[in-house]
């Protein structure tokens, strides 16, 4: 499961990025080892079990602040795109590229509008940002189009199946599913593809995509006011899309102040506490991040696009394996260590695999450990179990 986070250039895409991926709290020793250059680690909020249990968690994997458990995973940034990508031009490639990759997408738009097309910075509210929505979205689905025109358009004389579209889009990431569901919200039949007029299979690109990469908007900038203004405007304008107000740059201002011991802040959080010694310029950017940001929005929205991605969009799940169903702790006595995201529908068995493959190959059942329940092999977690895996020889 693959966040990609893209943008325009100079909407704040790194700034997102940068905050997103520094670590929430102080976590030692990194649990990934090789990271591919546009990959880096971001974290998932969600209750940790310790609350409710009343017991005092030891975190590896995932840390815990105040409740809050704060579990990796890999983000993607994706290559800035150019326009005319579908056409071949520039490094557009490369993010088509990076695109097929993604599950779905954190599309980062200047809400102030303070960016001209190609992100040459202009006053703010000169750019409308419904074009920069409008315009991404294009590229991709003309790229859609033309990869299956070039496949299907009156190519063969037997009527397609969807599992031949399947196959064609298998690097997409776009599956029989989506294939499905884009047939029936298109209106059109596959099995007639090949007889499709250009803009039928336009029409259908433009719900695959719906379909294959959800998208949440993070409308940056929203520390300018006319952001603000603009936000309501694109929700009244697409309806069918979530836009989440942000300040990329106040998340990074507060993470860093956090890392430096200077304030206490939990990521998402609609206030932080001083603890450390401010100089003068400290004090006003963190007065300015209060004021501005955290008493108007509420938070910065970087935490909450995340969670929307990986809960709503993706509908993962996040789930705590145990060694000990009592003391719910691993070999080493630690409580609670760890915490894995699971795609939706994911059984014992995956959790397993997703452990090590050698526990996944031994696996003979699990044990709900909230209710001292054993569950087989096909039953479906859900979000927030706490799981043994049971293991033969
Ligand atoms: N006002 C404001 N400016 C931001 C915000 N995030 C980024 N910027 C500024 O926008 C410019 C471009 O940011 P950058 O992250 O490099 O954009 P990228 O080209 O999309 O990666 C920089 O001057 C940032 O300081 C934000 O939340 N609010
Ligand atoms: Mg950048």
């Amino acid at each position: 499961m693959l966040i990609g986070v893209v943008g325009k250039a100079n909407v704040g895409k790194s700034t997102f990025f940068k905050a997103a991926t520094l670590a929430p709290a102080e976590i030692g020793p990194h649990p990934f080892v090789t990271i591919k250059p546009n990959r880096a680690i971001a974290y998932v909020k969600t209750k940790c079990p310790c609350t409710e249990l009343k017991i005092k968690c030891n975190p590896k994997n995932s840390p815990c602040i105040d409740g809050n458990r704060f579990v990796p995973f890999e983000i993607l940034d994706v290559a800035g795109l150019i326009p005319g990508a579908h056409l071949g031009k520039g490094l557009g490639n490369k993010f088509l590229d990076d695109l097929r990759q993604a599950d779905c997408l954190i599309h980062v738009l200047d809400a102030a509008g303070a960016t001209d097309e190609k992100g040459n910075p202009v006053a703010p509210g000169t750019r409308n940002p419904a074009e920069d929505l409008v315009f991404l979205n294009e590229e991709f689905d003309f790229w859609l189009q033309d990869i299956l025109m070039n496949h299907f358009k009156k190519k063969h004389n037997q009527p397609i199946s969807a599992k031949q579209v399947e196959e064609v889009l298998s690097g997409l990431k776009i599956k029989k599913e989506h294939i499905l569901n884009a047939e029936k919200t298109s209106k059109l039949k596959i099995s007639n593809i090949t007889k499709w007029k250009d803009e039928q299979f336009l029409e259908f690109a433009i719900a695959l995509r719906i379909e294959s990469k959800p998208m949440v908007f993070a409308a940056n900038k929203c520390d300018i006011g006319i952001a603000r203004e603009n936000v309501k405007k694109l929700k009244e304008r697409f309806p069918i899309y979530s836009f989440i107000p942000t300040s990329a740059e106040s998340e990074l201002v507060l993470r860093e102040a956090t890392e430096k011991k200077l304030i206490k802040y939990i990521p998402g959080d609609s206030d932080f506490e001083i603890i450390g010694e401010l100089t003068e310029k400290q004090k006003q950017a963190l007065d300015f991040v209060k004021e501005k940001v955290l008493k108007i929005l509420g938070n910065t929205g970087v935490q909450e696009c995340i969670n929307k991605a990986v809960f709503d969009l993706m509908k993962c799940i996040v789930v705590f394996p145990v060694e000990d169903e009592n003391k719910l702790t691993n070999k080493e006595g630690n409580i609670l260590p760890d915490a894995y995201i699971l795609p939706k529908d994911s059984t014992a068995l995956d959790l397993a695999y997703k452990i090590h493959t050698d526990i996944g190959e031994k696996f003979i059942g699990a044990i709900d450990c909230r209710t001292k329940r054993k569950i087989g092999k096909d039953t479906k977690l859900k979000n927030g179990d706490i799981i043994k895996i049971l293991t033969g020889k």
